[in-house]
């Protein structure tokens, strides 16, 4: 019989909010293969519900690190190296704009929204695998989450498709310098899915509806299917993938 068994591995993983975050939905199957999870959140606006999701999962221990203050990510790191001084797994699963910067043209995009979109959704990739890397002495494998408009001009995704961007080449980069640490990086571009957010997306209703009718599976993905994507990415299943863009989208990417 064929098993994944983590029971020995230690994952962290960034960026649950609720029970719909897609963070969510890989430290489930992580833990139903026996990891050990560690989890982190932006802040004292989710800290009760995260709280209560952490719980269906014994052993698990959650620490807040908001990605805008170098001292929320050090003093979380603080915490997490004194609770697992090894870790094997990282999912980065975090992204933020200001809302009009996804409603109004890409061309009119500040300076500052710029800057957040990019610092919050992409350089938080980078300072957060600096942090992970000492903790990976024996190798380790890292997931982070894109969307199609990194590679394609979405409406109303706007500078949110340049931080996707910017993250699928860092996946690369990353890729390229810790491979010879034996750690593996690599990102799931996912279909659309109801998730925080994606709430109040103009249109959003639209959009699974547009999938639906494009994609060669007919239908929409499911949270599961990025869980299971992100555990087979993460564990030695894919010993032989780095540096990769993995679609996860029923096959819509493929056609036109
Ligand atoms: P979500 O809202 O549940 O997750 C986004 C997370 O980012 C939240 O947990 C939020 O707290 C966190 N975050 C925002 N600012 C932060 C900060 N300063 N510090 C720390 N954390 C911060 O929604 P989701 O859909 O699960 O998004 C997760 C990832 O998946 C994102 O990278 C998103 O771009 C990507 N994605 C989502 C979809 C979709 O349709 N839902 C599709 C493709 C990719
Ligand atoms: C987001 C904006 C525009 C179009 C969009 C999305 N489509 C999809 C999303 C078509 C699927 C969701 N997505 C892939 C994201 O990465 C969302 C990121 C995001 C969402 C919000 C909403 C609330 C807010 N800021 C945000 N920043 C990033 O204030």
């Amino acid at each position: 019989m064929y098993t994944i068994d983590l029971s020995e591995k230690t994952a962290l993983v960034t960026g649950v909010a609720n029970k719909r975050s897609l963070a969510w939905a890989i430290a489930l199957e992580l833990a139903e293969a026996g990891a050990r999870i560690i989890l982190t959140y932006a802040g004292e606006r989710v800290r009760e519900g995260v709280e209560e999701l952490a719980a269906e999962i014994p052993g698990t221990e959650i620490f807040e690190c908001d990605v805008s203050r170098d001292e929320s990510i050090d003093q979380a790191f603080e915490k997490i190296g004194k609770t697992a001084p090894q870790l094997d797994y990282f999912v980065h699963s975090i992204a933020f704009a200001q809302r009009d910067d996804l409603e109004g043209k890409f061309i009119d995009t500040s300076r500052d929204g710029f800057r957040l979109a990019l610092d919050i959704s992409s350089y938080s990739m980078v300072a957060l695998a600096r942090r992970v890397v000492p903790m990976m002495p024996a190798g380790g494998s890292m997931v982070s989450l894109s969307y199609i408009a990194a590679q394609r001009a979405v409406p109303n995704y706007n500078v949110m498709g340049t931080a996707k961007a910017a993250l699928e080449q860092m996946t690369r980069q990353l890729a390229f310098e810790l491979g010879p640490e034996n750690i593996r990086v690599n990102c799931i571009s996912a279909g659309p899915l109801n998730t925080l957010s994606a709430r109040g997306i103009a249109g959003f209703t639209g959009i699974l509806k547009h999938y639906e009718g494009r994609a060669p599976l007919g239908r929409n993905i499911s949270h599961k299917e990025v869980g299971t994507v992100g555990l087979f990415l993460l564990s030695d299943l894919a010993s032989g993938i780095t540096g990769e863009t993995l679609f996860v989208d029923a096959g819509y990417h493929t056609v036109l």
